[in-house]
């Protein structure tokens, strides 16, 4: 058995408490792969043989979740960047070929090892600041093995890398052009073949949809949603984020772990929510980077108790953000989420929202020791500064995954 013990840590996230579930003067203890023990420094057990990490007062938090990316992809869209400075909306830009159909041909194109070779800095650059746990959805090959192909990178990605990837199957992202004008067509084909046939490969740990004028109907979320619960498969869905079409309400009646973007949720639907225990992702980056205007009904999903979570959204065309710190301090200033609820959005309800929070996203005895040490003696600075890395350190199940900047006297 490997036996690592910090001490004279400070702990937040820990199981039971409120606001930043905070402990000073704490130790942890972590054996192989688990937290085995924490509690106050003054009755830390006393074992020999294990290697002790003296924190210093430093800040250790559960290793972060970013629960809603897109990172697999082909090419970029800094084109329509300038595009839509000079006036043109995402919609716009979607009804005239662009838009996600422009990635879905750049990704198509592409070699699963050119796929994996592009995500790979993407994908570095959120471990860089504490990231164990990434959920990685498909949605720009929108055909079988284009699908097939971008979900075999994302389990590449957790292979490789040695973090955790969570797999979303998203043919139901956007109307491929050879279905033009015939979408129920489509929802047919993602309902009869590719997601029956990925789900027999074993890459798919959910299922989500985008219901959205630019996208599907809820009617035709609908039946993705049904298809993947037949197959016993969780369900999540991108609603809301442009107009209100009522996806949220639709995907709480199936029990969805998770809705997604939220702008647009009319606070009279928070409480369905609330009902299926289904968690509120936020996405403060693609709000920014679309110049949205209209706010996510938070102090509804606040009154209802509905958890939030955040995530990067991390996706070419609305949110080209590779930094689950950027997005605390967005979800702060452009939500005006507190500090306490940023960090909660990215561990235990990021957690919830990929239905894995009895392992993951906080710090409490037998959950999986994935843990940061971050060089900040108290965590409301993690949302605070902007463009700074205050990572030291990352242990992922057990093992060092990076300590390179950990100094031990
Ligand atoms: N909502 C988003 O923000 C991303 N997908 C979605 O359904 C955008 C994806 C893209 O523009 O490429
Ligand atoms: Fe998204």
């Amino acid at each position: 058995m490997s036996q690592t013990l910090f001490t004279n840590a400070t702990l937040a996230c820990v199981a039971g408490g409120s606001g930043f579930g905070l402990h000073d003067n704490f130790a942890l203890l972590v054996e192989d792969d688990r937290i085995a023990w924490l509690g106050p420094m003054a009755v830390c057990p006393e074992t020999a043989d294990r290697e002790i990490i003296d924190c210093e007062n430093r800040l250790l938090t559960p290793g972060l979740i970013d629960c809603h990316t897109h990172l697999v992809y082909g090419g970029d869209r800094a084109d329509e960047f300038e595009q839509r400075l000079e006036g043109a909306s995402y919609a716009e830009i979607a009804a005239a070929g662009g838009g996600i159909v422009s990635t879905v041909k750049a990704t198509r194109v592409a070699s699963a090892d050119q796929l994996f070779e592009q995500a790979l800095p993407r994908v570095r650059q959120l471990m860089s600041e504490g990231v164990t746990t990434l959920e990685i959805k498909s949605g720009y090959g929108l055909d079988c093995d284009n699908e097939i192909k971008m979900l075999r990178v994302a389990g590449r990605l957790e292979a490789e890398l040695g973090l955790r990837v969570q797999k979303t199957f998203l043919g139901a992202h956007s109307l491929p052009p050879e279905f033009d004008g015939r979408s129920d067509d489509y929802i047919s084909l993602v309902c009869e073949e590719m997601l029956p046939r990925a789900h027999a490969e074993g890459l798919v740990d959910a299922v989500d949809v985008f219901i959205e004028s630019v996208a599907f109907s809820v009617a035709q979320g609908e039946r993705v949603l049904a298809r993947a619960r037949e197959l016993e498969l969780p369900v999540k869905a991108h609603v809301e984020q442009l107009s209100d079409q009522g996806g949220a309400v639709m995907a709480a009646a199936h029990g969805a772990l998770s809705v997604d973007h939220l702008e647009y949720l009319d606070s009279d639907d928070v409480a369905s929510l609330a009902q299926a225990g289904t968690v509120a992702v936020l996405l403060p980056g693609a709000f920014y980077f679309l110049r949205e205007r209209q706010l996510p009904p938070i102090a509804a999903l606040r009154e209802q108790r509905v958890p939030i979570a955040l995530a990067s959204d991390a996706n070419p065309g609305s949110s080209p953000v590779h930094s689950l710190l950027l997005i605390m301090n967005m979800a702060c200033t452009l939500f005006r989420l507190t500090p306490a609820e940023a960090l909660r959005g990215v561990t235990l309800n990021a957690a919830r929202a990929l239905g894995l929070a009895d392992e993951i996203g906080s710090l409490e005895t037998d959950k999986q020791a994935d843990i940061v040490i971050w060089d900040v003696d108290r965590p409301s600075l993690l949302s605070y500064r902007v463009g700074m890395n205050p990572c030291v350190a990352v242990m992922q199940a057990g093992q060092w995954r990076d300590r390179n900047r950990l100094v031990i006297a």
